[in-house]
């Protein structure tokens, strides 16, 4: 087949900061060592096929946009799917990024009957297993598109109706042995219309033990065929459904500890729901690791305007490296990695723009894990947080947590001693620091 990005080098290069070429890495150096691994390790960026090769730029108000021959291309379906991923594998490959990941009905259509649908996922299995061998492109993560057919309307695992339960198990069935098979890092559960829009027709309590008895079939499943990847699930808030009951990570984590899943499932963040949950991507982050449930990022960005899941690439190194130190702080990824769940806007129609979105996002994103480096390496905010809880630490400190005292203890203490001396919080002074440390990165 001919190449789609005749005009794009391979891979694309590190050329640093002061480049004027607009198809260079300004700060991913794949090779370049941070602290003790690469970026390329620290990072582990992977390219989604869904935005990228699946939409063609349709919005509700109006048709494809984007340059995708292969989208309701007349004729073999298989064919189509076929020329579609050696596009995708065009561009990982000439990207320079490590993993990929997708959903199952991305790489292959929907077939008339389930049967059909398998045999479809097998076919493109084989081809991908060819690509990857032939690239050396790795698979982050797969995952089952249980939300786009017209059967889910009512949800998956969480479908009043036992029967679409069993088509959604059966499906994730497939995926996952489809992920098993490429050597997938991680299982994704993006709970696309797990959740309700009107309490009027529905039983929550019911659709969270139903949603709790799939993910645990999941897991056994996992240990049934020894895929030796994580379980993740997706948090969102909303959208599709008005009230999405994986939410953000704090309801991710109470679900797991109520269904005795802990140990078996961690998190995908995604820092466009977080914040669409109301909180910031290092918030969600920092939740994640101190629940020990933190497993991967969906790397996007919204608006600050605009109050859905808009997908933009990554563009603020602040918000990516607040993130970054988090993570770092946590120990950094193993089995996850940062994964572009980005897509381009609509009006961008060359096809190089798909380059364009993923190297500025890649850039930030490299940018703010030297950045998060620096600080965590010379202690510029672990030393002054060490500082602010230092009591806690002593001799009174530790008799509270330690539970020697009683509340009535606590009670006497406060007659005999002076009230606590209150100390600056400091918080404008150490978003000073965190900003120097961005302007001083190289
Ligand atoms: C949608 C989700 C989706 C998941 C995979 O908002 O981000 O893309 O990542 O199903
Ligand atoms: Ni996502
Ligand atoms: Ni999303």
């Amino acid at each position: 087949m001919t190449e789609f990005f005749p005009s794009i080098e391979t891979p694309i290069p590190y050329e640093g900061p002061d480049t004027d070429n607009p198809l260079a890495f300004r700060w991913y150096d794949a090779d370049r060592v941070v602290g003790a691994k690469t970026m390329a390790e620290h990072l582990r960026f992977a390219a989604c096929y869904w935005h990228s090769f699946s939409w063609d730029g349709f919005d509700i108000f109006g048709e494809g946009t984007l340059d995708r021959p292969w989208i309701n291309a007349p004729g073999d379906q298989i064919e189509a799917a076929k020329v579609k991923m050696a596009v995708a594998f065009e561009f990982f490959e000439k990207l320079g990024v490590p993993f990929w990941s997708f959903h199952d009905r991305d790489i292959a259509p929907e077939g008339a009957t389930f049967a059909e649908s398998v045999s479809n996922l097998t076919q493109m299995v084989d081809e991908a297993e060819a690509q990857m061998e032939r690239t050396g492109t790795q698979l982050l993560w797969g995952t089952a598109n249980a939300f786009s057919n017209a059967r889910y309307q009512a949800g998956a695992a969480t479908n009043p109706d036992p029967e679409v339960f069993a088509y959604a198990a059966a499906q994730v069935c497939a995926a996952l042995d489809a992920t098993h098979r490429l050597n997938g890092q991680n299982y994704v559960l993006w709970g696309g219309r797990e959740g309700y829009d009107t309490l009027l027709n529905t039983d929550m309590k019911r659709e969270q033990e139903q949603l709790a008895r799939f993910l645990t079939m999941v897991i056994e499943h996992k240990h049934r065929i020894g895929f030796r990847g994580t379980i993740l699930l997706e948090p969102k808030p909303y959208e599709p459904t008005k009230h999405q009951y994986d939410y953000d990570v704090a309801a991710c984590h109470a679900f797991l500890e109520r269904f005795d899943l802990m140990g078996e499932v961690c998190t995908n963040i995604e820092v466009n729901h977080a914040t669409l949950s109301g909180h910031d991507f290092a918030h969600e982050v920092a939740a994640a690791f101190g629940a020990g449930i933190f497993g991967s990022v969906d790397a996007n960005a919204g608006d600050d305007r605009l109050g859905w899941d808009l997908d933009r690439f990554p563009i603020s190194v602040e918000q990516m490296t607040l993130g970054m130190y988090e993570i770092l702080k946590g120990g950094g990824f193993t089995t996850g990695g940062m994964m572009f769940d980005a897509k381009l806007r609509r009006q961008s129609i060359d096809r190089n723009d798909l380059f364009h979105g993923h190297i500025g996002g890649m850039d930030v994103i490299a940018r703010s894990l030297l950045v998060a480096h620096a600080l965590l390496e010379d202690e510029v905010l672990a030393g002054p947080v060490q500082e602010r809880y230092s009591g806690w630490d002593g001799e009174f400190g530790s008799q509270i947590l330690g539970g020697e005292l009683t509340l009535v203890d606590l009670q006497e203490r406060a007659l005999s001693v002076a009230e606590p001396p209150r100390v600056s919080g400091r918080q404008e002074a150490l978003e000073n620091l965190v900003a120097r440390y961005i302007d001083r990165a190289s």
